[in-house]
């Protein structure tokens, strides 16, 4: 094998990556992509570069993501020409509405071959439209080069001003790479040094002053962040169960019915919002009031402006001064009284130990009855909720779910995420892999954890193919299974559409066998009805890859 142009090309677009902060690279396999993975494989095996590879390009976008999402780094994207480059487009459009950066590699034919009826030639330049913070259609190596592509691609996803999005704010960028025969030869031997990524110098914090009734609300990944400023403030918080600010003593449990009271939703003045919003119908109404200034950190690609005046700002300090004591207290004394119990009762020690043969059988009834509690909705979210330590991570589904986790769970400081961009029911698992394989490289502990319903299990099953010889993740994909999509029943039409025609076109019904599905992809399976077998499953310490599946009502 000789060398070829596209070859050299390839090993320096991910040598240069790598120079720039790149440490994650999933791969599909192609034919026009070859030189490309091939540098990808060597850099890996020289321990320069982690290769992940996955076979469907719709989850390679979202594991990607998921790398992302858990690195604050790029992640590369390698793909065919063709369709392929069309399945990236979910995890792209999350990418850029979350802000999570993303660089897409997509290999193409040579402009002689586009546009002429050409084997799997489409027209690539351009294609994720809107949704990239910058496109570069490189030239065919030979006839050009693609010197400091790398470089300036990781500058703007990370947020370099490109134009597209918010200047600031993370997002995907693709290059899309046309080359010609010979596709690939002999990879050079390039000197590669690990390097960091760039990040943007944030520009000047908005100072917020103390003067108006003001709560912080932290969306979607808003991060300790929100925890700092409502803190600061001595503002009362309130934070998504989805927004890593979930704890803290400004937290405010039940929000949604102190939202709804005129005392205290009803007399704020100012919201000052981190991440994004999108899980309860109250914090949208309030974000959506002229009558209320809100201040929003930039996040995603696009500015968030319910109200048609609010205020953006790349971050918030907050202007030194005494706290309303009496404004905070009002929330914290309100929401002491919204706290949600899910506790298990203490088992009743006397009445085990009792003399009395009739008062130890009922203890030992109730102590029965409390392990045979089967499992609602709120006792799995808690349950999981509560197995999650730091080193862990959770991700959630965009199923009901994540909405009862929000309503019914209290304050901890564990890693949470969730694709909340879009809120897409597609590649929660796929994303979630990312995360493992991420938190858990170099031999760092823990475990990921998924909770999701059973349609966001399905549409995400490729996700479950994962290759064998790559390092396994510790992960526990938990599927909360009412045989179809129940959220819809909440939806005002559910109240007036026959019953059936409901069910057809809203709730799907289906019989997959959850376990079947498991053990053909290689996944231990757990199938578990009762609070105390849950509680076991989530605490014995986990070595692979489960599926456990908790039925529950619709
Ligand atoms: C890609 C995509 N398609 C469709 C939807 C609309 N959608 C939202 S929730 C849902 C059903 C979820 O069902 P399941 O995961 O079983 O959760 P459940 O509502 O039963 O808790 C659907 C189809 C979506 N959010 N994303
Ligand atoms: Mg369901």
């Amino acid at each position: 094998m000789t060398s070829s142009p596209a070859a050299d090309a390839a090993a320096s677009l991910l040598a240069d990556l790598i120079a720039h902060g790149v440490r994650d690279l999933v791969l599909s396999p192609g034919s026009r992509s070859q030189a490309l993975a091939l540098a990808a494989v060597d850099l890996a095996g020289r321990g320069l570069l982690r290769v992940h590879v996955r076979v469907d390009e719709r989850v390679a976008g979202f594991t990607a993501l998921g790398l992302s999402r858990e690195t604050g780094v790029p992640t590369a994207v390698v793909c065919t020409s063709g369709t392929a480059v069309a399945n990236l487009l979910p995890a792209v459009m999350e990418s850029f509405h979350s802000g999570v950066p993303l660089l897409l590699l997509t290999a193409d034919r040579p402009p002689e071959l586009r546009g002429v009826g050409a084997n799997q030639a489409t027209i690539q330049p351009g294609l994720f439209g809107p949704f990239v913070r910058a496109a570069v259609d490189a030239p065919v190596p030979g006839d050009g080069d693609w010197a400091g592509l790398g470089a300036q691609a990781v500058d703007i996803a990370m947020g370099a001003n490109a134009g597209v999005g918010l200047p600031g704010v993370a997002g995907p960028v693709h290059l899309n790479l046309p080359s010609r025969e010979p596709l690939s030869g002999v990879a050079p031997m390039l000197d590669v040094t690990p390097g960091p990524a760039s990040r943007p110098e944030p520009p000047a914090a908005r100072e917020l002053a103390r003067g108006p009734r003001t709560v912080v609300i932290a969306g979607a990944d808003a991060g300790p962040a929100a925890e700092q400023i409502a803190h600061d403030g001595g503002w009362p918080l309130i934070a998504e169960v989805v927004s890593g600010a979930r704890f803290g003593r400004q937290l405010v449990h039940g929000y949604r019915a102190l939202l709804d009271d005129p005392e205290l939703g009803g007399r704020i003045e100012r919201a000052v919002v981190l991440g994004h919003p999108t899980l309860s119908r109250q914090v949208a109404r309030l974000l959506a009031r002229t009558d209320v200034e809100v201040v929003a950190v930039r996040h995603g690609g696009e500015d968030l402006d319910l109200n048609g005046r609010t205020v953006s700002a790349a971050s918030v300090v907050v202007s030194p001064g005494p706290a309303d004591r009496e404004w905070l207290g009002a929330w914290l004394t309100a929401s002491a009284g919204e706290v949600v119990d899910l506790s298990v009762s203490a088992p009743d020690a006397e009445g085990l130990s009792s003399k009395d043969v009739a008062a130890r059988r009922d203890a030992v009834r109730a102590e029965l009855d409390a392990v045979r509690r089967p499992l609602d909705r709120a006792l799995l979210v808690d349950a999981v909720w509560r197995a999650t330590w730091p080193h862990d991570r959770l991700m959630f589904g965009s199923s009901r779910l994540v909405r009862v986790a929000d309503s019914v769970l209290g304050g901890k400081k564990v890693p949470v995420h969730a694709n909340r961009g879009l809120a897409g029911i597609d590649g929660t698992i796929a994303t979630a892999t990312g995360i493992a394989a991420a938190s858990q490289a170099e031999g760092a502990h823990g475990v990921t954890r998924v909770l999701l319903g059973d349609l966001a299990l399905l549409h995400d099953v490729g996700a479950l193919l994962l290759p064998p010889d790559e390092t396994q993740p510790r992960m526990q994909v938990i599927v909360g299974n009412d045989g179809g999509g129940t959220i819809f029943d909440g939806l005002e039409v559910a109240a007036s559409a026959p019953p059936a025609d409901l069910d057809r076109a809203f709730y799907t019904p289906h019989d997959v066998r959850l376990e079947q599905l498991a053990l053909a992809y290689g996944w231990e399976y757990h199938r578990v009805t009762t609070r105390s077998a849950l509680d076991q499953v989530l605490t014995t310490p986990v070595a692979g890859r489960q599926l456990i599946e908790v039925p529950l009502e619709r």
